[in-house]
C-alpha cells in the first residue's frame, strides 16, 4: 500500500468503523468485487454498450485486467492517484474498472473540466497519471492536454484513448492478472465537489463506504437484475455513477447503455432500441425530455425509473414529468459528500411532486439547525447537517476548510436549507448562501424563482443578487421565456399580483434563450451574475 494515499484522508472514528464492520454494514471488500462477482455468475450477459460497441461481463473484466496489468507494468503502484477524465462510452467502464483492479485511485473529473481544474486535481491529489478519453475532435482540448502536461508537475504519465492525440495510448499488459490486495477502509475513488466557491474539493470515498452507498441505492430504487440503465449525465458524477447508476446496475447484473448525446432525439431512440428501464437526469434535462414526449414518437414505455435530482425540481415540472412518464418519476436529493435521499416507488403523487424524498439508509443522521447551530422545531426551516456510514468526515487534504465544514461531532454542514415534513420527507428550500441581502432585508432567491416559474410563459428562472451602491444588493432575474418581449414591469406586476413583498421584486431582467449550466448540467448562477 502506498501510504501517501492516507495522508490528508480523515476516516470515520475507529470505534464507529469497527461497529459498521461487526454489524456487516461495511463488508470489507474491494469496490471492483461488485463487478467481478457478476462476471463470475453471468459471464455472457451484456454488461455495457454504446452505439458502436458492446461487451459481456467476461469481456468487460478481461479488457479491464489487460489495462490494469499495463498500468502496473509501467511502474505505477497501488494507492497512486489517477486523474480520470472520460466521456460516456463503453471504455468508461473498462478503464475505470482497470484502474480499480490495479488498486490505483481515480479522481473523477468531468468531461467539461479544463486545464485549470485538471491541474488542480493532479496537484491536490498528488496524482501520477492523467488518463483521458482524449481530444475527440475538439481542437481546444488538444491544447488543454498539452498545457496539463506542462503544468501538472506530479504527473509521470499521460495516456489518451484517442489515437489522433500525440499522447501515449493506454498501456496494455498481457496474460492472467492477479489484483493486488487493497485496504477497504482507504479511499477507492475521489469525487469532486460541485463547488459553490473557488475550485472543486476532493471527496474521498472508501471501498467500504461507497459499496454501502451503492447497496442502499439499489435497494431504495428496487433495482433488478434485468435493469437497463441509460447513462446520460456525465458518468463520473456520483448520481449516474453510484446512486445506483452504473455501478449499481453492474452489481445487479444489469446492462448499462452509454450516451454522449443527452438530446431526446438520441436518447429516446436508445430507450426504444435497448429497452431502457432506468435513467437519471438533472431538472433542466428532464424538462426538455418531458416537452419532447409531445412530438417524439419513440416507445418509452420500458422506462419505470426516471430519477431527477441535482437541483430543485419545480412542482409544475415534476407534474409534467409524471404525466409524460407515468409511474416513473423519482426525486433525488443527493451530494457527492454522501447523503442521498429518494422518493420511493409507491409514494403518493403529492410526495413525488413536492418533496425531495427521504434518506436511503436508516443510519443516516440528519439535523436541521438555525444560524446559531441550534436545532430548529419540527418542520421548521434551517441548514441541513448530516452524518452516517457513507458521508465523508473531511475533504481530502483540506484541513483548514474542514474546520468550518464539519461540526466537532463530525456532522457535515451541507449548506442546504431544508424543511423535514412530519412524514420524514425533505423539502429543499435553497442554498444557505443563495440569498439576496437588500439593505438588510435577507430573502432566499428560491422563493422568487418559484413564483416566476408559476408564470405560464416562463420555462426557467434564476434569481441572483446584483451589487447595488445604495442597498448593497438588488434582485437580478434571468429567465427563459416563450415571450421574448416580456418586460421587467410586467414581471413585477405578475409577482405583486401573487402577493410578493415589494422589496423582493426584480430590479433587473435578462431574457435568455438558455441559462448557463455547470459541468453536470445544473443552472450555474455564478455565470449569470
Ligand atoms: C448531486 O451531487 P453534487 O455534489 O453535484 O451536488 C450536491 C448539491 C446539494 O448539496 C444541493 O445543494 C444540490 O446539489 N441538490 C439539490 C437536489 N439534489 C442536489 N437541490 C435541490 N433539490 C435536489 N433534488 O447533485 C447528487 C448526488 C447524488 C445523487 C443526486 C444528486
Amino acid at each position: 500500500m502506498n501510504n501517501d494515499l492516507l495522508n490528508g484522508f480523515k476516516p470515520h472514528p475507529e470505534e464507529i468503523e469497527l461497529h459498521y464492520k461487526q454489524q456487516k454494514i461495511w463488508d470489507n471488500q474491494p469496490i471492483w468485487e461488485l463487478i467481478t462477482r457478476t462476471a463470475r455468475n453471468l459471464p455472457d450477459r451484456c454488461a455495457v454498450r454504446d452505439l458502436s460497441h458492446q461487451l459481456t461481463y467476461a469481456e468487460l473484466l478481461k479488457e479491464a485486467d489487460l489495462f490494469a496489468a499495463g498500468l502496473l507494468a509501467k511502474g505505477f503502484n497501488t494507492g497512486e492517484r489517477v486523474v480520470f477524465q472520460w466521456s460516456n462510452q463503453v471504455s468508461f467502464a473498462t478503464t475505470l474498472l482497470g484502474i480499480f483492479r490495479a488498486g490505483l485511485v481515480p479522481v473523477m473529473a468531468l468531461p467539461a473540466h479544463r486545464q485549470n481544474e485538471i491541474c488542480h486535481f493532479a496537484q491536490l491529489s498528488g496524482a501520477s497519471v492523467y488518463i483521458t478519453s482524449g481530444v475527440e475532435g475538439d481542437a481546444s482540448r488538444h491544447k488543454m492536454i498539452e498545457q496539463i502536461a506542462e503544468q501538472a508537475k506530479t504527473l509521470r504519465g499521460i495516456y489518451s484513448a484517442d489515437d489522433k492525440d500525440p499522447f501515449e495510448p493506454l498501456p496494455k499488459g498481457k496474460g492472467q492478472f492477479t489484483p493486488p490486495p487493497i485496504d477497504p477502509d482507504a479511499p477507492a475513488l475521489f469525487l469532486v465537489s460541485g463547488g459553490t466557491t473557488g475550485l472543486p474539493k476532493l471527496i474521498p470515498r472508501s471501498h467500504n463506504d461507497y459499496r454501502y452507498n451503492i447497496a442502499c441505492a439499489t435497494a431504495a430504487c428496487e433495482l433488478q437484475s434485468d435493469e437497463v440503465y441509460l447513462a446520460v449525465l456525465p458518468a463520473a458524477h456520483n448520481f449516474p455513477l453510484g446512486c445506483p447508476g452504473i455501478l449499481g446496475t453492474l452489481a445487479m447484473g444489469g446492462q448499462v447503455v452509454f450516451t454522449r448525446d443527452a438530446s431526446p432525439d438520441q436518447c429516446f431512440e436508445l430507450i426504444e432500441r435497448f429497452g431502457v428501464t432506468a435513467t437519471a437526469l438533472v431538472p433542466a434535462l428532464s424538462q426538455v425530455w418531458t416537452a419532447a414526449t409531445a412530438w417524439e414518437e419513440a416507445d418509452l414505455s420500458s422506462i419505470h425509473l426516471l430519477q431527477v435530482g441535482g437541483s430543485k425540481l419545480a412542482k409544475t415540472d415534476a407534474q409534467a414529468a409524471m404525466a409524460a412518464f407515468p409511474g416513473a418519476l423519482q426525486q433525488v436529493f443527493g451530494m457527492a459528500e454522501g447523503l442521498v435521499c429518494y422518493t420511493r416507488l409507491g409514494d403518493t403523487d403529492e410526495v413525488v411532486a413536492t418533496t425531495q424524498g427521504r434518506p436511503m439508509s436508516p443510519l443516516d443522521e440528519l439535523r436541521v439547525v438555525d444560524n446559531q447551530g441550534q436545532e430548529v422545531g419540527a418542520g421548521d426551516e434551517g441548514e441541513l447537517l448530516t452524518r452516517g456510514p457513507y458521508t465523508l468526515r473531511g475533504y481530502y487534504r483540506a484541513e483548514k476548510h474542514n474546520r468550518s465544514a464539519f461540526t466537532s461531532g463530525g456532522f457535515y454542514r451541507s449548506g442546504d436549507r431544508v424543511r423535514i415534513q412530519a412524514d420524514g420527507n425533505i423539502i429543499v428550500t435553497g442554498r444557505l448562501k443563495d440569498v439576496v441581502n437588500r439593505g438588510g432585508e435577507i430573502f432566499a432567491c428560491e422563493e422568487i424563482e418559484e413564483h416566476l416559474l408559476a408564470h405560464p410563459n416562463i420555462q426557467q428562472a434564476a434569481v441572483v443578487p446584483l451589487p447595488d451602491k445604495d442597498l448593497g444588493e438588488q434582485v437580478g432575474v434571468a429567465i427563459v421565456c416563450t415571450d421574448k418581449t416580456i418586460t421587467l414591469q410586467a414581471l413585477r406586476d405578475f409577482l405583486t399580483e401573487r402577493g410578493l413583498a415589494a422589496f423582493k421584486l426584480p430590479e433587473r431582467l435578462n431574457v435568455l434563450s438558455r441559462l448557463p449550466v455547470t459541468a453536470v448540467g445544473k443552472i450555474d448562477k455564478k455565470q449569470i451574475l
